[in-house]
C-alpha cells in the first residue's frame, strides 16, 4: 500500500498534462485521451496514476481522498480520549488497536492522494490552516465509556456503510486502498457493538442508561455523515459520472438507517427520532427532518469540538517536528556513508 505514493506522474508529464493546447494538433490529442478516459470510466475500467485524466477528475480526488485521510487521522482524537480510562486491559487493548488502524487508514490515504499529485505536506498544511475539510462527526466530544461503543456501532458503521461502495471507485489507488480499510472498519463496528451489547445485557442500570444517552447524542450526527441530501450535495452528479461515487449520498443515508434499526432492536436502545417507522410501500424505514443547519454549523468550524481538534493536531505537529527533523538528518548522513564507501570501493 505504501508503495502506492511512489507510483506519481514525472513533473514533465505533469506539466504536459496541464498544459493548455497550443495548436489544433494538441486539442485533437486531448480530445482522443479525454475520449478514452470517458470509455475507460464507461466500462467499469480502473484509472491508474500514470494515466491521462481530466484536471478537474484530478482535483476532485485530491479534494476527497485528502479530506477523507483528514477524518481517519483527527477521528482519532475522540476515541483516543478514552484509552487511558477504558474499563478493563481487553477494552484498553482493543481500542488501542483500532486507534492505531484509524491512523493506518490516513497513511494509506495520503498516500492514494499523493499519488496524483499533491504532497502529504501541502494536505496537512491545508487541514492544519483550516483550508481542509474533515468528517463533521469528529467535532463532538466523548464524554463517557459508551460514547467510544457508539462511535464504533454508529460511526464506523456509517463509515463502512459509505465506504464499501469506494472499494469499486474508478481511480485504482483509492479502490485498492479502500480494500483492506473496510474489513479493518469492519471489525470496528463490530468491537463497538459488542461493548454497547456488554453493557445492555450485563450492565447495572446506570450503564444501560449511559448507552441510551451516548446513543441520543450520536445518532443524528452519524446520519450526517453521510453529507447534504443529494439535491443540495454540488459534487455529487460529477463524482457519480466519474465513478467516484457509486451511490449518492441520500441513497447510503437510508441504506445505513435500514440496517441500524434492527441492530438498535437487538441492543434494546431506542433510537432519537419518533417519525422513525417502517413504510411498507417503499420498503425503507421512513426518518424524521435532520437538521441542516447544525450540519453546515460544524462543518464551518462551529461544532462543540471544532477549534479543541485542530488545535491537538497543531500541537502534535510542532510536537514532532524534531522527530522528522532527526530522521531527515540521519537519512542524509546514511546516504553520504553510502556515497562514500561506494566511491572507496
Ligand atoms: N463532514 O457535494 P458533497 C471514518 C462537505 S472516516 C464534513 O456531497 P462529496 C473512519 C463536502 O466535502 C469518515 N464535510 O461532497 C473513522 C463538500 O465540501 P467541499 C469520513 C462534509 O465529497 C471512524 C460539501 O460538504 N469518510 O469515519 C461532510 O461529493 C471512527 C458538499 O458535499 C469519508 O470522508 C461531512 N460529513 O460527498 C475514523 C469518506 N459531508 O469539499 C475514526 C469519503 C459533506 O466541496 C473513528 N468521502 N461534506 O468543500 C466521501 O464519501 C464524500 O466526500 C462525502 C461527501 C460523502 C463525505
Amino acid at each position: 500500500m505504501y508503495t502506492q505514493a511512489l507510483d506519481v506522474m514525472t513533473p514533465q508529464e505533469r506539466a504536459a498534462d496541464r498544459a493548455a493546447p497550443r495548436s489544433a494538433e494538441d486539442a485533437a490529442a486531448d480530445a482522443e485521451r479525454e475520449a478514452a478516459f470517458e470509455a475507460r470510466i464507461a466500462e467499469g475500467g480502473f484509472i491508474e496514476a500514470k494515466d491521462w485524466m481530466p484536471g478537474h477528475y484530478r482535483k476532485t480526488l485530491v479534494r476527497q481522498i485528502s479530506q477523507h485521510a483528514h477524518s481517519e487521522i483527527v477521528g482519532m482524537l475522540p476515541e483516543g480520549n478514552w484509552i487511558s480510562r477504558a474499563p478493563s486491559l481487553k477494552r484498553k487493548a482493543i481500542l488501542l488497536a483500532k486507534v492505531q488502524d484509524e491512523g493506518g487508514h490516513g497513511l494509506y490515504l495520503y498516500a492514494a492522494a499523493e499519488t496524483l499529485g499533491t504532497s502529504r505536506d501541502q494536505m496537512i498544511e491545508a487541514l492544519h490552516s483550516g483550508k481542509a475539510k474533515y468528517s463533521s462527526i469528529f467535532n463532538y466530544p466523548t464524554l463517557t465509556w459508551a460514547d467510544v461503543g457508539a462511535i464504533g456501532w454508529l460511526v464506523d458503521g456509517a463509515a463502512i456503510m459509505n465506504q464499501v461502495p469506494l472499494c469499486r471507485c474508478s481511480y485504482g489507488p483509492y479502490a485498492r486502498a479502500m480494500i483492506r480499510i473496510c474489513r479493518e472498519e469492519s471489525f470496528h463496528q463490530r468491537q463497538g457493538f459488542d461493548a454497547l451489547l456488554t453493557m445492555m445485557k450485563q450492565g447495572t442500570d446506570a450503564q444501560r442508561a449511559m448507552v441510551q444517552d451516548a446513543v441520543d447524542r450520536w445518532w443524528w450526527p452519524s446520519i450526517m455523515m453521510f453529507g447534504p441530501p443529494d439535491d443540495a450535495s454540488p459534487n455529487s452528479e460529477q463524482s457519480m459520472r466519474w465513478g467516484i461515487k457509486r451511490i449518492s449520498n441520500d441513497d447510503l443515508r437510508q441504506k445505513f438507517i435500514d440496517a441500524t434499526v434492527e441492530q438498535a432492536k437487538v441492543l434494546g436502545v431506542t433510537l432519537p427520532d419518533p417519525e422513525l417507522k417502517w413504510n411498507e410501500a417503499r420498503g425503507h424505514w421512513d426518518f424524521g427532518a435532520i437538521d441542516w443547519d447544525e450540519f453546515w454549523n460544524v462543518v464551518k468550524g462551529h461544532g462543540p469540538c471544532n477549534r479543541e481538534r485542530l488545535a491537538a493536531r497543531v500541537a502534535a505537529a510542532d510536537d514532532g517536528a524534531w522527530v522528522r527533523e532527526a530522521a531527515m538528518a540521519h537519512a542524509a548522513k546514511q546516504a553520504t556513508r553510502e556515497r562514500d564507501a561506494r566511491r572507496a570501493a
